[in-house]
């Protein structure tokens, strides 16, 4: 029944009192990222009939060969958040240095600041596999009112105000936390709006997934590969028998892992030292919502995530995230065995 939908702006409102500052302004930047994130979910879901498939042939600042979808994903954000009045500065995966905000002789007194990955796992869109968005909101630190800054955007994660993710899968989702616990909302495409499906999610008591890339087995330190082999082998009769899954895409891992429990490990290897992910827009918005999941997000080494200072918008560090009994056990083989 109708009375029974509770749309994310309802929501959104509804909650603004739990926000310690905004007078509103968290609220509409949140709307914003809604409304920009269903444009997107409208191409994604055509992508496959659309010449928007395919490489646009350029090359981001990853080195990586950037899909229109990338570029579309990214242009709908920005003008979103540039459109509203809230937002002093962006930060994307897309994007080398920080995006400024076009303003009147350079005035921008807007509070909040955005970094965010606008198509995680592009990789997976010429076949089909769920793929997604990631963002982050933080205050802005820089004094005055003009625009904002990179050490804006390269706040440590225990800065952050609020962080989600949309996945765009068998159906489009935004999940996304303001400090006050996880909640889940789901596209309904017949009246174009985000319901609240999943109220106050939280990881399940036990996990029995792990999630990674095992072709890269081979350059895992000595102790993540006997976590590894642990998990395959003695672990079924003492801590329960565990099944491997892996998409390729962070938001549909965590997203699967954050409904059914279970770790997600991007690690550091010798190859790269520092793991593949990148701090600012994708490990540490996941970590600030598995924490209010009552997960748990280290670099491996017993360094929480949300506690990494960033010193580059682009820089990666090894991803540790899940159930926390899982990251722990996995930092204990890593202790002992290097
Ligand atoms: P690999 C996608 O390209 C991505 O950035 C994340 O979404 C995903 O978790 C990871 O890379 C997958 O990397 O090396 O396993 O293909």
């Amino acid at each position: 029944m109708l009375r029974d939908v509770k749309t994310l702006n309802q929501f959104i409102v509804e909650r603004q009192a739990d926000f310690e500052y905004a007078k509103g302004e968290l609220s509409s930047l949140l709307s914003d990222i809604g409304t920009a994130v269903k444009i997107i979910n409208r191409e994604v879901n055509k992508a496959g009939l659309v010449n928007i498939l395919g490489s646009a042939h350029e090359i981001n600042v990853q080195g990586e060969e950037v899909k229109k979808l990338d570029m579309y994903a990214n242009d709908m954000l920005i003008i979103a958040l540039s459109s509203g009045e809230d937002c002093c500065v962006i930060a994307s995966e897309e994007n080398e240095n920080i995006v400024e905000i076009p303003t009147q002789n350079n005035i921008n007194p807007a509070k909040y600041v955005v970094v965010f990955d606008p198509l995680d796992g592009s990789s997976n869109i010429d076949v089909n596999a769920s793929i997604g968005t990631i963002f982050a909101i933080y205050r802005r630190i820089s004094e005055g009112d003009g625009p904002g800054t990179a050490e804006d955007c390269m706040q440590k994660g225990r800065n952050i105000v609020a962080s989600g993710y949309v996945i765009y899968g068998s159906s489009t989702m935004l999940v996304y936390t303001t400090g006050n616990g996880v909640n889940g909302f789901t596209l309904d495409p017949s009246i174009g709006e985000f319901c609240l499906s999943h109220p106050k999610i939280k990881l399940p008591e036990r996990g029995n997934i792990y999630s990674l890339n095992d072709a890269n087995f081979s350059d895992f330190s000595e102790g993540l590969k006997r976590f590894v082999n642990y998990l395959k082998g003695d672990a079924k009769t003492e801590i329960g028998k565990f099944s491997a899954r892996y998409i390729g895409t962070l938001v549909a891992d965590i997203h699967r892992n954050l409904l059914k429990g279970g770790i997600f490990i991007y690690p550091d290897t010798a190859k790269a030292p520092q793991g593949k992910l990148r701090l600012i827009y994708e490990n540490n918005p996941m970590a600030f919502l598995l924490e209010q999941a009552n997960g748990k997000a280290t670099d491996g080494h017993g360094v929480d995530i949300l506690d990494i200072q960033p010193t580059d918008l682009h820089q990666r560090t090894p991803l540790f995230i899940g159930n926390k009994d899982l990251v722990d056990l996995a930092e204990e083989f890593i202790k002992k065995y290097g």
